[in-house]
């Protein structure tokens, strides 16, 4: 097949790419702003290199005049979760989501692979709008936590460079940490809450110096200048205090007055 064919056919792939992965980067920029715990980290996304796609039709038998249908990784999207829990909270955000139908799951973490490849793997139908109107596609999405993906990261290097005959410690020895993988893994769950405590209130803080920011701004433009200086010099103070419900309760006066300076423009 042509480059310039296999580029086309490539093209809604990459559109899915983009468009699933701002969705749930999305979805982590809500969770923070509401104040409540991620339960995605990170989100990455790429599509299936020809060569890739190439090599994977020869050793599955797969006719290139089907590889749309029996490759499901082409368009390729990634989950990164803090914590093991957090996978299966994810899991079912995206069982209960209306733009993707599930063709399948395989739950890696409990039939974990030979190799100690632990993940969950979600193949969904996608549709794009393309130039030739609408086209339904399929995604995998493999979500994992950090530590696993850290693994899954060297350990496919590895298989990359040595193929199918990766010497048999090297083997073992990515096999241990594997196992050493879920040790930590477990050790992070169990100080779970501790962490998403101090992670919210990080967000809850960095979101509210935003909104208290973004009012002084607007207010410089409409108020009385020594009246924002105050509030400014006030902001400064309660913020030096470190206390999160007093940066709260500021904020909000901080909006009735921001309130009233706009009612009384509009006038
Ligand atoms: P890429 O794009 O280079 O990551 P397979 O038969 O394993 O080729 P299958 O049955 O279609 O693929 O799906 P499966 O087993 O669910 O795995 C597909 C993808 O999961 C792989 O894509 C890897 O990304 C990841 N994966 C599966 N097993 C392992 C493993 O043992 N180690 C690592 N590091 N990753 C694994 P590809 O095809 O390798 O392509």
């Amino acid at each position: 097949m042509e480059i310039q064919l296999w580029r086309e056919l490539l093209e809604p792939y990459a559109l899915a790419v983009d468009e699933v992965v701002v969705k749930f980067e999305h979805l982590i920029d809500a969770y923070r702003k509401s104040g409540s715990y991620s339960p995605i980290e990170q989100v990455k996304g790429r599509v299936k290199s020809i060569s890739s796609i190439l090599e994977k039709c020869q050793k599955k038998g797969i006719e290139f005049g089907e590889f749309e249908q029996y490759i499901e990784d082409i368009a390729g999207i990634r989950i990164i979760c803090q914590f093991t829990e957090d996978i299966y909270r994810v899991v079912e955000i995206i069982r209960n989501r209306a733009d993707m139908q599930i063709k399948e799951e395989k739950d890696y973490l409990v039939n974990v692979k030979d190799s100690g490849y632990r993940s969950y793997h979600m193949i969904a139908y996608y549709t794009v709008e393309t130039l030739r109107g609408p086209k339904r596609l399929q995604i995998e999405m493999q979500i994992r936590t950090l530590a696993m993906n850290f693994w899954a990261t060297i350990e496919h290097s590895l298989q990359y460079k040595y193929k199918k005959n990766m010497p048999e410690n090297l083997r073992q020895r990515l096999h241990n940490a594997a196992e050493a993988i879920v040790v930590l893994d477990k050790e992070m769950s169990s100080v779970r809450d501790e962490i998403m405590d101090s992670q919210n209130s990080f967000h809850r803080k960095a979101g509210l110096v935003a909104d208290i920011l973004t009012n002084i701004q607007n207010l410089y433009k409409i108020a009385n200048k020594k009246e924002v200086v105050k509030i400014q010099d006030e902001f400064f103070r309660v913020y030096q205090e470190a206390d999160l419900s007093k940066l709260e309760h500021f904020s909000k006066e901080l909006d009735v007055i921001a309130e009233g300076y706009r009612a009384q423009s509009l006038r």
